[in-house]
């Protein structure tokens, strides 16, 4: 048996409680319509206890037991037990064992025909807390205030009279108090993160509760509401995608955990190589001038890496401008939680082609005059390679190819 009570964080004002749930209902659809019922009920809960008494009479004394929230003498009701908040409305009836979350808990013996209140203890998880010799005979409070969570029993010992018979009772109960919301647990992959933290790859939201769990709820980006599972855990997939996911989770007494998020980042950094002259330039690019690399990404960029000619990737600090051995320029850069970019390359060429001028087998010095019908040109670069060859020919003024 479980009673459900809505609070946030235990921390409810009393005068604020209707507000509250009207708020609630208006806020968040999901939750059904049993439990907004259940929410709104505020009762004071009769307890369902047993008892034992001894009758003393001029002649000896018998003794006996019964059970429920009133104790009665053959067809005398002595004494109704109960436990309230400060404002309640209507009555519940419940049994040991029950959980309850109450901000305050009044735990209350009602004189009907009292003689004389004799004696409180109330023990949390086993342990005397509160051990009171009472007297009087009107309506009490045998304890107020709040009770932080655990299992609490309590003993009761009330006088009766009726005629020559003095009747002693001796009444038992025991519930339970929770007022905490689930304990939680985000983890990516197998790491514990923080909530609002930012990462890539998978997260699993867990919940567990000494009262068991009622629902977690989860809000993926772009949802305007949550949506509620009963299993234990929800889980991001890896790829899913990006963008801040809401959890919170609540017990089978109604106490809600706090939000709690995380921002998924499955994207790469975007990077972009640049001519010192400040031109854009695609990955593949040859040029003989010096270049620069920078990249961009939503979560901001862990690092940026360079790897030269015949080396391996080192650090590379954005917009240092490169030039120097001839060869393949490679950059990639990587976001703060681990995506890594594609690659970019650039290759570096500054030596010039050679062209070699022959007449049949024998080369020709440059500037060299020679005395033949035909020459032949052929070039060749250690680099990059020819892309074409121009020459000009006697009387012209302009190369052609
Ligand atoms: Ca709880
Ligand atoms: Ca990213």
């Amino acid at each position: 048996m479980v009673q459900r009570k809505f609070n946030i964080n235990g921390k409810i004002v009393l005068g604020m409680a209707m507000l509250l749930l009207v708020i609630f209902a208006l806020c968040i659809t999901a939750v059904n319509r049993e439990d907004r019922e259940a929410e709104a009920a505020n009762p004071v809960f009769l307890l369902n206890g047993t008892y034992t008494y001894v009758a003393q009479t001029a002649v000896g004394s018998t003794s006996g037991s019964g059970s429920g929230s009133t104790i009665t003498y053959g067809s005398e009701s002595v004494v109704e037990i109960r436990i309230r908040e400060d404002n309640y409305s209507g009555s519940y009836s419940i049994n040991k064992g029950t959980i309850l979350s109450l901000q305050k808990y009044n735990i209350e013996a009602r004189a009907i025909n009292v003689k004389s209140h004799k004696r409180f203890v109330l023990r949390k998880n086993g342990t005397v807390i509160a051990n009171n010799t009472l007297s009087g005979s009107s309506t009490i409070l045998l304890y107020s205030g709040s009770l932080t969570d655990g299992t609490y029993d309590f003993e009761y010992e009330v006088e009766h009279i009726q005629g020559s018979t003095k009747v002693t009772f001796t009444y038992l109960f025991d519930f339970k108090a929770d007022s905490t919301g689930p304990s939680t647990t985000l983890k990516n992959g197998n790491i514990l993160i923080n909530s609002g933290t930012r990462v890539r790859g998978s997260v699993t939201y867990t919940a567990s509760d000494p009262s068991g769990l009622m629902y977690i709820y989860y809000k993926n980006p772009g949802d305007s509401t949550y949506t509620k599972t009963v299993a234990n855990y929800y889980t991001i997939q890896n790829g899913a995608s990006d963008g801040t996911y809401y959890f919170y989770a609540k017990d089978k007494v109604g106490n809600s955990s706090s939000i709690e998020s995380v921002i998924i980042d499955n994207t790469s950094p975007i990077g972009k190589m640049y001519l010192n002259d400040g031109t854009l330039v695609n990955s593949g690019k040859v040029t003989n001038k010096s270049f620069k690399y920078t990249a961009t990404d939503e979560g901001g960029i862990q690092g940026l890496y360079l790897k030269r000619p015949n080396g391996s990737y080192g650090s590379y600090t954005a917009g240092t401008l490169i030039s120097g051995t001839n060869g393949s320029y490679n950059f990639k850069a990587i976001d703060s939680v681990g995506n890594e970019s594609i690659e970019s390359e650039i290759y570096y060429d500054n030596i010039l082609p050679i062209v070699v001028i022959k007449v049949g087998d024998n080369i020709v010095p440059n500037g060299g005059v020679i005395k033949a019908t035909s020459i032949s040109a052929s070039s060749t670069d250690s680099g990059s390679g020819i892309e074409k060859m121009e020459y000009m020919p006697p009387g012209s003024s302009s190369y052609s190819t």
